[in-house]
């Protein structure tokens, strides 16, 4: 056999990907009408699109991306496992709070640090970040610190700062991401094309965590921001859409199946995403491999339906994998719905320079100069921007 037609063969049994990171070639796209129904009808007003139409969204995004989201369980338990008193050079409050949930005789446990001002007179808004990273991250005893959880940053601004390890839900690997919330607590899912998976588990366990907040006096429950970076930042839109309990989300460098437009298939693609990672999204997400023209949704609309809430988007400038443009677009092509509630987007025509926020209106934006992360530059506009509402 010649040597090229061997070439050719193995070719053909594994999949090639190709990525374009050359604007020219973004191929022309309609996004879908997120003001029109699936019947043809139009949505004019806020009340129409929470009776007809932001249903029908969500229900799209759960039955070909996300999976359905579960709410039923049948008791959860909160164990405050430690109160030390002043933290933080005595500026800070940590609890460290273990939240049990049951259904059906199993159970499943969420760990979460919390770090609360000392010093508040009354319930403080709270950050909530999705830990998609080591655990070192979040470290309660403060000896390690990290940009991407500066919790000293945040309680001098006077947040409380919250997290949780997506571990704790469904182990990021496609092997064993079933043995957490899954197979434990709605084994039922696995079964189905629609199911939930890893994203929709730890989305699930931001929710528990909101359960939580609504029982602790020194948290204001209706000021919390739930936050991600990258596959944690696809989660915590998720999460938003799902519970309207969330006051803000912030998603950062999100990209594919985050905050950035498929259609648009610059940087990673759903073909790449499904198979690097298919234990993340429902196994009908699997049909959009090389068709993100036959989804009936785009990620605009995963924003939208966090309307009338504020999100804030990032990227950064050299995570072209993450389509810092499309992710610009998408919030673009989602200020109809929140023009639904009258109000207005402040973000200019074209997405702004490198290190420009824009931070005015219900959508922040900002593209940072740098590397995939997320950093204390990060958290300054994330604290500025939680600031106006
Ligand atoms: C990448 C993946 C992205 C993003 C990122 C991350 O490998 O392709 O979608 O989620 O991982 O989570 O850091």
């Amino acid at each position: 056999m010649k040597r090229i037609t061997l070439f050719l063969i193995l070719l053909a049994g594994c999949p090639v990907f190709s990525q374009n990171y050359d604007e020219a070639k973004v191929p022309h796209y309609t996004l879908p009408d997120v003001l029109k129904t699936t019947s043809g009808k139009t949505i004019r007003n806020e009340e129409k699109w929470e009776k007809l139409r932001r249903p029908e969204v969500l229900k799209l995004f759960e039955d070909h991306i996300y999976g359905q989201m579960p709410t039923d369980y049948d008791s959860i338990r909160y164990a405050l496992t430690e109160d030390d008193g002043a933290e933080m050079a005595g500026k800070a409050v940590l609890k460290q709070v273990g939240i049990t949930v049951f259904r059906k005789g199993n159970s499943v446990q969420i760990n979460v640090v919390l770090f609360t001002p000392a010093q508040a007179k009354k319930p403080v808004p709270v950050f909530l970040l999705i830990n998609n990273r080591g655990k070192e991250n979040t470290d309660p005893t403060r000896a390690k610190k990290s940009e991407f959880w500066p919790a000293e940053m945040l309680i001098d601004s006077g947040f409380a700062i919250a997290a949780f390890h997506v571990s704790d839900l469904a182990p990021d690997n496609k092997d064993t991401y079933m043995t957490g919330v899954l197979q434990k607590l709605y084994p039922e899912q696995l079964k189905m094309d629609n199911g939930m998976k890893a994203i929709g588990a730890w989305a699930w366990g931001a929710s528990r965590v909101m359960d939580y907040f609504e029982t602790d006096r020194d948290i204001d429950a209706k000021k919390v921001i739930v936050v991600g970076h990258s596959r944690g930042g696809k989660t915590s839109l998720w999460a938003a859409a799902q519970d309207q309990r969330f006051a803000a989300c912030v998603t950062n460098c999100s990209g594919n199946t985050g905050a950035a437009l498929a259609r648009r298939q610059f940087g990673e693609r759903i073909s790449r995403i499904n198979t690097t990672f298919p234990h993340w999204f429902s196994n009908n997400y699997k049909k959009y491999n090389d068709k993100e023209n036959a989804l009936p949704v785009d990620q605009h609309m995963l924003i939208a339906l966090i309307a009338p809430r504020p999100v804030y988007a990032t990227n950064a400038s050299k995570d072209l994998w993450a389509d810092p443009k499309g992710t610009f677009l998408a919030l673009k092509a989602a200020e109809p719905v929140y023009a639904l509630y009258k109000i207005q987007s402040g973000l200019p025509k074209d997405p702004p320079g490198i290190n420009k926020p824009v931070i005015g209106s219900h959508f922040g934006y900002h593209n940072r100069e740098g590397e995939h992360d997320m950093t204390v530059y990060d958290w300054g506009n994330f604290i500025r921007f939680a600031r106006k509402f």
